[in-house]
């Protein structure tokens, strides 16, 4: 009688709910050496113009153009033409990954590797990969990001979380001006011509883009993703893309050893992860004073970022970044495991807690829209 009571009380542990899976964040389970991580190479791009209206060509390129550095410094006044002079996009459109399907489904059948590549691959946007990247490091925004599987490839789109509604809705007017300073810093670094010079006289319009699409792979994850370019420079060493794209920032004017500290371990962490992950060796940062006026630039290569922090204790690490998001798109892999565009799995996180997940088959998170899926499945 024992003997078989023995059997049947081991029954009902395996019908426990299993716990939810989810994924810790602490930098310190992370800290291996750094992953393998591709040399990036642009696949192809494509522009989005004034009506945000996709174009399969590098319309939207701008090309780097930069004051003499013999002259005086410069005086870019930021401020100049706001708010006449600016026309924003419609934040309420969730785009999704709208633009790089319509570039995924012309170029499916060129892709190197062939279709198979593509069914072994994730697909995303730069930007949501930026935001895994600097996940271990990150205190203030969380994030969440939709999963789904379609034909074997693993499709990762970001969600607007309700607290980035909220921020957003209600979006300080100083912080509306802020952006568009950094538009136009672009607009005085910039000309639409190679060799040409910049046009500060125009409208601001954040509609217009050049994506630049890419091949990577992190570990064992091949990757395809697409980024915002700002300009490519007609003068670097490598006219091959993505090495000749430059990124363009600005920032506060510092003025103590404090700030700089701080501007290295936060700042440059972000602007590190965008441009590393997409292969761009530059970022131009402008620095810009109390009134708005850029004064000073400074060229930051990507890969001496890191340099700042090196010693640094509270620093961040590229290989940390690098090993999470790797942990990352396998937790994602093995979870989306079955294969349906109607399905999707959202990873949340906020800071100070792990990535967890959830089953959402209702209609409304589905993110592939139905001319991807249904002309795919011709
Ligand atoms: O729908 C969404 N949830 C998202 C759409 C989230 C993130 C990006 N996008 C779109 C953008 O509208 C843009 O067309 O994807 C494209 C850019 O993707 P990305 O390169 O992956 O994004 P990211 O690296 O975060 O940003 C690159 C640049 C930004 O430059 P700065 O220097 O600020 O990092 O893209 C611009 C911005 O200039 N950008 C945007 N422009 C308009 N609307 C937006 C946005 N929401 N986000 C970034
Ligand atoms: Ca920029």
């Amino acid at each position: 009688k024992r003997g078989a009571e023995k059997i049947t009380v081991a029954e009902p542990c395996n019908k426990l709910p299993r716990p939810a899976p989810s994924l810790p964040t602490e930098p310190a389970l992370y800290s291996g050496p750094f992953p393998f991580y591709r040399r990036p190479s642009e696949l192809g791009c494509f522009s989005l113009d004034a009506q945000r209206q996709y174009h399969g060509d590098a319309r939207a390129l701008r090309y780097y153009s930069p004051p003499p550095t013999t002259g005086q410094s410069p005086n870019f006044d930021l401020r100049d033409g706001y708010p006449d002079h600016y026309q924003t996009r419609d934040e309420e459109v969730q785009e999704r990954l709208d633009h790089l399907l319509h570039w995924l489904l012309e170029h499916r059948g060129q892709l190197e590797g062939g279709p198979s590549w593509l069914a072994g691959a994730i697909v995303t946007w730069r930007g949501h990969l930026t935001k895994l990247l600097t996940t271990p490091y990150e205190r203030q925004e969380g994030w969440q990001l939709a999963a789904c599987r379609f034909q074997g490839t693993l499709y990762l789109s970001e969600v607007e979380t309700p607290a980035a509604r909220v921020q957003r809705l209600n979006r300080p007017p100083l912080l509306r001006e802020l952006m568009y300073m950094g538009y136009k810093f672009e607009q005085y670094m910039c000309a639409d011509k190679p060799g040409g010079s910049p046009d500060p006289s125009g409208e601001v319009n954040t509609n217009v883009a050049f994506c630049s699409v890419l091949r990577s792979r992190l570990g064992n994850h091949p990757l395809l993703f697409s980024g915002e370019v700002d300009c490519t420079d007609p003068q670097a060493p490598s006219t091959q893309p993505p090495t000749c794209y430059v990124e363009l920032k600005t920032s506060k004017e510092m003025h103590s050893p404090g700030q700089w500290k701080s501007f290295y371990r936060h700042k440059l962490l972000k602007w590190w992860a965008q441009s590393f992950l997409l292969g761009v060796p530059n970022v131009v940062a402008g620095f810009r004073n109390p009134e708005g006026f850029v004064c000073s630039l400074k060229t930051f290569p990507t890969m001496e970022m890191f340099e700042y922090v090196r010693n640094d204790r509270d620093g961040w690490n590229p290989s940390v970044c690098m090993n999470f998001c790797a942990a990352f798109l396998s937790f994602a892999q093995n979870t989306v495991v079955q294969d349906d565009p109607r399905l999707v799995y959202l990873f949340s996180w906020e800071p100070g807690g792990p990535v967890t997940v959830s089953e959402q088959r209702d209609a409304l998170h589905a993110f592939l829209p139905t001319w991807y899926v249904e002309a795919m499945t011709q």
